[in-house]
């Protein structure tokens, strides 16, 4: 059920290194025509690096892995691509609809692929609220077998105490690339501890062997901070969060919707500084995920 493109295809094939790329971020993340240029650029980041980038989605019911030019702008300015969570790949492909994939569909089909390395910007994680909104990104890293997902943490709307100490009951090693806090997506500190800090790719490459060799299910996740020029400041965050917060309570705004509701208002309320910020982690993290994907592939 999975199409790999060429490119992918040969990689794998090659043994070379590959990186997964999500397609939420550029469908429902990320406001246009931004949107489509950083789809395009992750991809040529990942080829800088020294590696193959597999844009993830799905066409037409089809699970995509590596998208053609005219199917990643498709998926940029089409009014009419869902967003598809785990719960929702039956439903893409039984009626063969469009859809981009989340940080758990991504990992999903990624790992059916025979891919290990995925860069994202911010995964999901436990929402703040009575209600106990929880992403289905969180279970799936706790499958995910020998997955790698390099993110900066996870995205500040969320309850980040609460995911925190979800992912150390579910097992999930937590690395900090350069950093001994885990980020705070948009904020390069949370006063969170990660499990352990890697200064180099190499050493990430020895943690994610030795996860193989002991055959422990659950992901990698690779922490890194958003490059220090694009932070945005503490309080001008702060504002836009509580902002857009208290905007979502009152239109009570919830389900798949309240993440890209939550980014969007805090991108106009900080005079675009946390989608500049944006940009730049994603960025900054296909290019670490590419050395990764590469330390990985030269050291099996
Ligand atoms: N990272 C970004 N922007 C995004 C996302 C990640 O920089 O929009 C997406 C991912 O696809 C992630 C999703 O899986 O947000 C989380 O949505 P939810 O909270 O509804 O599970
Ligand atoms: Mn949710």
């Amino acid at each position: 059920m999975i199409k790999l493109s060429a490119e992918v295809e040969a990689a794998l094939n090659e043994k070379r290194a590959v990186v997964a790329l999500e397609s939420t971020v550029i469908a429902h993340g990320l406001p246009r025509p931004e949107n489509l240029r950083t789809a395009q650029r992750l991809e040529e980041v990942v080829r800088e690096g020294g590696a193959t980038p597999a844009t993830i989605a799905i066409l037409k019911g089809q699970l995509c892995v590596g998208l053609e030019a005219d199917e990643l702008r498709h998926l940029a300015e089409s009014d009419h691509i869902l967003k598809v969570s785990r719960r929702d790949l039956p439903v893409v492909v039984a009626r063969g609809l469009d859809g981009a994939t989340t940080v758990a569909t991504t990992m999903w089909i990624a790992e059916r692929a025979g891919l290990s390395v995925f860069s994202t910007g911010g995964i999901g994680g436990i929402h703040r609220g009575v209600l106990p909104d929880v992403s289905a990104d969180l279970p799936e890293l706790a499958r995910a077998g020998g997955m790698t997902v390099v993110c900066s943490g996870a995205k500040i709307v969320l309850d980040l105490p609460a995911t925190r100490e979800w992912l150390e009951t579910h097992g999930i090693t937590v690395v900090g690339y350069g950093c001994d806090e885990l980020p705070a997506f948009y904020s390069r500190r949370s006063g969170l501890p990660v499990d352990v800090r890697a200064d180099s790719a190499e050493e990430v490459a020895q943690l994610i062997h030795a996860r193989r060799r002991l055959k422990l299910e659950g992901a990698t996740l690779l922490a890194v901070p958003v490059p220090e020029e694009a932070e945005v400041p503490a309080e001008l965050l702060q504002s836009a969060l509580d902002e857009a917060l208290t905007e979502a309570e009152r239109k009570e705004i919830g389900g798949r919707e309240l993440t890209p509701f939550l980014l969007s208002r805090m991108a106009a309320g900080s005079g675009g500084a946390t989608l500049r910020a944006n940009i730049a982690l994603l960025a900054n993290n296909a290019r670490v995920a590419a050395e990764v994907a590469r330390a990985l592939s030269s050291s099996t």
